[in-house]
């Protein structure tokens, strides 16, 4: 099976090998499933997070998806800094960058800027996949209007039938055909209540409504799949999710889950 991105979860001390995706069996025409092409520069905060000396350079060594929140700051998925995502240690990763502003991962308009430093949240748990956020520095800014504002607890974003687009250059059928260019798909908040029965606990995770979000189409066909975790999920102008896990791409009974951005703002606050 074609693997070029990790499906598992890994802390980078924690080497637990939890599978994310069963085989898709999303349908063929459908990334993102179900999606559309969309151009960087009207998304400015979506960054691709690459390597080319870990994934090569036929897809800018993009593996997964990461959303400025601050001139220097991107926020990006836990697993995806993680062994198993990256083959070994992130601080063996000594040309770890974010793409920004380049649709086409293999054009060179845009920035391509290093990240200085890593930080996961020491609250990630590999066994439910809760708190799967990851901070990026960059070595250096970008400009203010790349950056995007996060949508805090209690704001109308997240209620559930708001309508929210996800962006990412990831397996646009679950069968492992990565986009080249940026895509994105358009996706409902649903309540918590359809995640939690979805997904109970098992070894893919367990749905944790103070930390995740649950999003997707009735009747499937538009989600987010491999490769576009960390990207973000976006209602009302705001950053709502992190692309995370779920149970294949594009299944109406299994849909994505997303880490709680609200979240993420409450543990990013320095505390008092
Ligand atoms: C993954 O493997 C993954 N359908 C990301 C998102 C979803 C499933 C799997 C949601 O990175």
């Amino acid at each position: 099976m074609p693997r070029p991105f990790a499906r598992a979860l890994a802390l980078a001390a924690v080497a637990a090998v939890i599978p994310l995706a069963s085989p898709g069996t999303a349908a063929a025409d459908s990334v993102v499933i179900g999606g559309f092409p969309v151009q960087a520069s009207a998304v400015p905060w979506t960054v691709a997070v690459a390597s080319r000396d870990r994934f090569g350079g036929t897809r800018g060594g993009q593996f997964c998806g990461g959303v400025v929140i601050g001139r220097s700051t991107v926020l990006t998925a836990a697993h995806c800094m993680g062994e198993e995502a990256l083959g070994g240690p992130v601080r063996e990763l000594s040309d770890l960058a974010i793409i920004q502003g380049r649709s086409d991962l293999l054009a060179s308009d845009g920035r391509e800027i290093r990240v200085r430093d890593v930080t996961v949240n020491p609250d990630y748990s590999s066994r439910t996949n809760a708190g799967d956020f990851a901070v990026l520095t960059l070595a250096s800014a970008l400009p203010q209007g790349a950056v995007i504002p996060m949508a805090p607890m209690g704001d109308a974003a997240y209620r559930p039938g708001t309508s929210a687009t996800v962006y990412g250059w990831g397996d646009t059928t679950g069968a492992g055909d990565y986009a080249r260019a940026l895509r994105g798909a358009r996706v409902e908040v649903l309540p918590d209540a359809t995640c939690q029965r979805a997904y109970p606990g098992s070894a893919d995770g367990t749905y944790v409504p103070a930390s995740m979000l649950c999003a997707g189409a009735t009747g499937g066909g538009r989600d987010a799949c491999q490769g576009d975790s960390g990207g973000p999920l976006v209602a009302s102008g705001r950053l709502i999710g992190l692309v995370s896990w779920g149970s294949g791409c594009g299944q109406a009974a299994s849909p994505g889950v997303y880490t709680r951005v609200s979240d993420v703002v409450r543990k990013l606050r320095p505390s008092r």
